[in-house]
This record gives C-alpha cells, sequence and structure tokens, in this order.
C-alpha cells in the first residue's frame, strides 16, 4: 500500500527486515539548515560515523514526488545544491507528492516517514519546539505533535534557546513525550551543554536507553522520546554570547516580519553569519556526537526486538 510512496533503498531495506540497526536522518538540516558544502560534507560523514558504530544510515528525503528513504550519495548532493527543495513537514507531504516536486523533511516528517519504513531511531542536530512569543504568534514547531504521536526515538543536542525552552518542555510534558537528558541531568540548548532546564529522567546508558524505549511502546505508550545528547565540551560555544546572537537574530527576524516556516531557517543562517561560522562548526560536531549514541541505541534496541 505504501510502495506507491515509499522508496526504501535495497540495502536498508533489507537491514529492515532482518531487525538489524538502522538510523534515519533528516534532510531539511541539509537544504535549510546549513551552507553548502558543508551540509553535504556533514550528511556524508554523519553516515560514516553511523556505519562506524554498527547500524545502517537512512537518510530521508522527497525527490521528485518519492518519500525515498536512504538517499545516494549523489541524491545527498542534489538535496545539498539544489534551490527549489521545499521545506516538508506533516502538512506538506500530500502535495510535494502529487505534485512530484522535491522536498527536506524535518523532524516532524522524517519521524512519519522512519515510521513508515520500520525505523525506530532518528538522529538529528535540534528539535523545533515552542517558538518564543508563541503566546501571540502560536508558532509552535509540528515536531512537537509528531513527537506526541509518532514511534521514533529522536537523538538530538536538545533545543536552540531560538525557541522557549521552557514552553517547549511543558508543551513535551502535556502531550506524554519523555525528555531524557543522556548523561546529563539539563536539557541541553543545542550550542550548549546546559540551558537552565532539568531533564525528566538522565539515563547513562545506552542499553537502558533501549530499554526504556521498548518498555514505551510495549506498552502502547504510543509517540517518540526525546533524547537530549549535549554538544562534547570542545565544541560548546560561551552561553552569554550565543545567547546575545540569537536575541538579535530574533529581533532582527522580527523587523523584517520573516514566520511561519521560514523563521527557523533564517535565524539558523543569521547565527551562522554573526558568529563568523563559530555556530556551524558547533553544529557540525554535535550532530556527529549525536550519531555515535543514536547507533548504539539502534544496535541495543535491535538486539531487544530479536
Ligand atoms: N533546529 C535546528 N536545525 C534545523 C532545524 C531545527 O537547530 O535544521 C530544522 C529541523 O528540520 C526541524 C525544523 O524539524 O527545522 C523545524 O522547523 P519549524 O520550526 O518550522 O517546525
Ligand atoms: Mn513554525
Amino acid at each position: 500500500m505504501f510502495n506507491r510512496y515509499l522508496e526504501i533503498n535495497s540495502e536498508v531495506k533489507k537491514a529492515i527486515e532482518k531487525g538489524d540497526p538502522v538510523v534515519a536522518l533528516e534532510s531539511t538540516i541539509i537544504s535549510h539548515g546549513m551552507p553548502y558544502p558543508q551540509n553535504v560534507e556533514t550528511a556524508k560523514k554523519v553516515e560514516r560515523i553511523i556505519r562506524e558504530n554498527g547500524a545502517i544510515p537512512a537518510t530521508i528525503g522527497i525527490i521528485k514526488g518519492k518519500l525515498k528513504v536512504g538517499l545516494s550519495e549523489e541524491e545527498i548532493e542534489y538535496m545539498g545544491k539544489a534551490k527549489n527543495v521545499f521545506k516538508v513537514s506533516r502538512r506538506d507531504i500530500p502535495f510535494i507528492i502529487a505534485k512530484q516536486l522535491d522536498g527536506a523533511t524535518t523532524v516532524a516528517s522524517t519521524m512519519i516517514i522512519s515510521a513508515l519504513s520500520g525505523i525506530k531511531v532518528f538522529v538529528t542536530g535540534g528539535i523545533g519546539g515552542v517558538h518564543r512569543g508563541a503566546q501571540e504568534t502560536f508558532d509552535i514547531s509540528a515536531d512537537l505533535m509528531e513527537l506526541a504521536n509518532t514511534n521514533v526515538a529522536v537523538v538530538c543536542a536538545g533545543a536552540k534557546s531560538i525557541l522557549d525552552i521552557g514552553l517547549t518542555l511543558e508543551y513535551l510534558e502535556t502531550h506524554g513525550v519523555p525528555v531524557i537528558g543522556y548523561k546529563t541531568d539539563e536539557f541541553p540548548a543545542f550550542y550548549t551543554r546546559k540551558s537552565g532546564f532539568r531533564v525528566d529522567y538522565r539515563v547513562d546508558s545506552v542499553n537502558e536507553l533501549a530499554e526504556i524505549i521498548k518498555i514505551k511502546w510495549d506498552l502502547k505508550l504510543n509517540g517518540g522520546l526525546v533524547i537530549g545528547n549535549p554538544i562534547p565540551e570542545e565544541y560548546e560555544m560561551d552561553y552569554d554570547i550565543i545567547n546575545k546572537v540569537i536575541d538579535d537574530a530574533i529581533i532582527e527576524a522580527n523587523k523584517r516580519g520573516i514566520r511561519g516556516k521560514d523563521l527557523t531557517p533564517f535565524l539558523l543562517s543569521k547565527i551562522k553569519q554573526i558568529t563568523e561560522g563559530k555556530s556551524l562548526e558547533s553544529n557540525i560536531q554535535l550532530v556527529y556526537n549525536n550519531a555515535v549514541v543514536g547507533s548504539k541505541v539502534a544496535v541495543e534496541l535491535s538486539k531487544l526486538y530479536k
């Protein structure tokens, strides 16, 4: 039934069928989250790291209306370079398919396509969340509703303080999404290890993470989990400096009237511009770090399900 829409590459398909560890990766980070050529280099290296840690990578994206699971190197290059790649969240999927367009998948849509394919673990940089000022604008990322409903564990470096992290955590709590700190008591804030907000639970081993994920789904407690894995200390940015940069970027976005789906990509590129690329280096390193943890979780989870 889904085969009309889904195209899973043969290596990934075989691994899924055998219950071997597979890690999903999103493509909005490639097309809208980082500049070329660092986006493509990062996407390829993340896949290598996942392989080195015993799992099969599956970068997900939409090409000419096909939901692709496991993009080839050429396709990753294409997603990183092409100009007309839409940012695709849950609401956009049917349109991009019907019109046979190219789409980069967000956390929400990557979770959807992972779940359709049978992939349980997904590695990214940061999740979307409740934007600052959402009390007025209602700007709350569809990523959060997806986490509420779709059975995929998401390994990330927390959420950027372009968001209201406190409200994001409240929203996740309301929807029953566990927020776990991997080897940390604090929810990480992407560029920094600390956010000022505690996680619900700290977990110090990948085995325990896998066990918790399986128990949740065994009990039909549907929905995802957020595994917050802090950026390695050596790549962390200064808390005050990055927060000033983010404040300035938000002021500029407001001044220019940037809203809706364009807001996150605008803030990301503005932050990179103001920090002269330093934030980009941190961004890349935290994704690599998440890939290591995500692969290990996928390996442990696959043992539990076999
Ligand atoms: N946060 C980041 N980098 C990103 C994104 C978020 O630090 O690249 C992307 C992800 O794909 C995420 C999406 O799912 O932005 C959220 O967009 P929005 O806020 O429009 O839902
Ligand atoms: Mn939004």
